[in-house]
């Protein structure tokens, strides 16, 4: 099953406490997945245990039953709880090596990079996809680093053989030079949680990324 990483491409958006009650996160999910989303991460900064592993297993039963993955931000024991297909993990976070051995080998496991350097890097350390960014300025996350822009994307392209998943800034309108500076997945939070419509956003997104699905 460890192809199932080439299914990390199009559109990737996040379910995320930054602008939902934890309550609201499966909820959200739903409306993605409806909307045709074939990929949900659930990032949940600071929120307890207990209600993340709560969100998580609602979130993983609802994306298995839309053929979806479903991967957990920072958190690898929630993900091995939860059946989770994947773990996204930041450059501090415990190393993708040592992730594997607790989610094995056919689990799908992100890592956050910044530069070329750290997408060369991320292979050897184990990541099966890096996340690369913010490639746009972001209000989201609070201690992001400067927005790296489009050539550092695609020098990021040149780095690694892996998926790319551009996150940061970006949005439906902007997703299309993103995709065609070297990015594999879009990666979205504000423009998918702050839409009145997710459902209809997350149709829209899809059927302009694929439009022969
Ligand atoms: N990592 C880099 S930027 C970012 C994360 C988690 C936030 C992206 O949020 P948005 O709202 O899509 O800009
Ligand atoms: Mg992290």
């Amino acid at each position: 099953m460890k192809q199932k990483v080439s299914l990390i491409r199009g559109f990737y958006p996040i379910v995320d406490t930054a602008y939902l009650k934890p309550c609201e996160l499966a909820l959200f999910a739903s409306s993605l997945l409806k909307g045709g989303a074939k990929i949900i991460q659930l990032r949940a900064k600071g929120l307890g245990g207990r209600e993340l592993l709560f969100a998580a297993n609602e979130i993983k039963r609802l994306a298995a039953s839309y053929g979806a993955v479903f991967i957990v931000n920072d958190r690898v024991d929630i993900a091995l709880l939860s059946g989770a297909d994947g773990v996204h993990l930041g450059q501090d976070d415990m190393a993708p090596l040592e992730a594997r051995k607790a989610l094995g080998p056919n689990a799908i496991i992100g890592l956050s990079t910044h530069n070329a350097g750290e997408a060369k890097d991320a292979r050897s350390l184990g990541a099966d996809y890096i996340s690369f960014g913010p490639v746009f300025a972001t209000s989201t996350k609070k201690d992001a680093e400067t927005p790296k822009g489009l050539i550092a994307l695609k020098e990021a392209r040149s780095a690694t053989s892996l998926p790319i998943v551009a996150i940061g800034g970006i949005t439906e309108e902007n997703m299309g030079e993103v995709l065609g500076s070297g990015a594999t997945a879009v990666a979205m939070i504000s423009e998918v949680l702050l839409s009145k419509a997710p459902e209809n956003k997350a149709f829209s997104i899809v059927s302009r990324i694929n439009p022969s699905d």
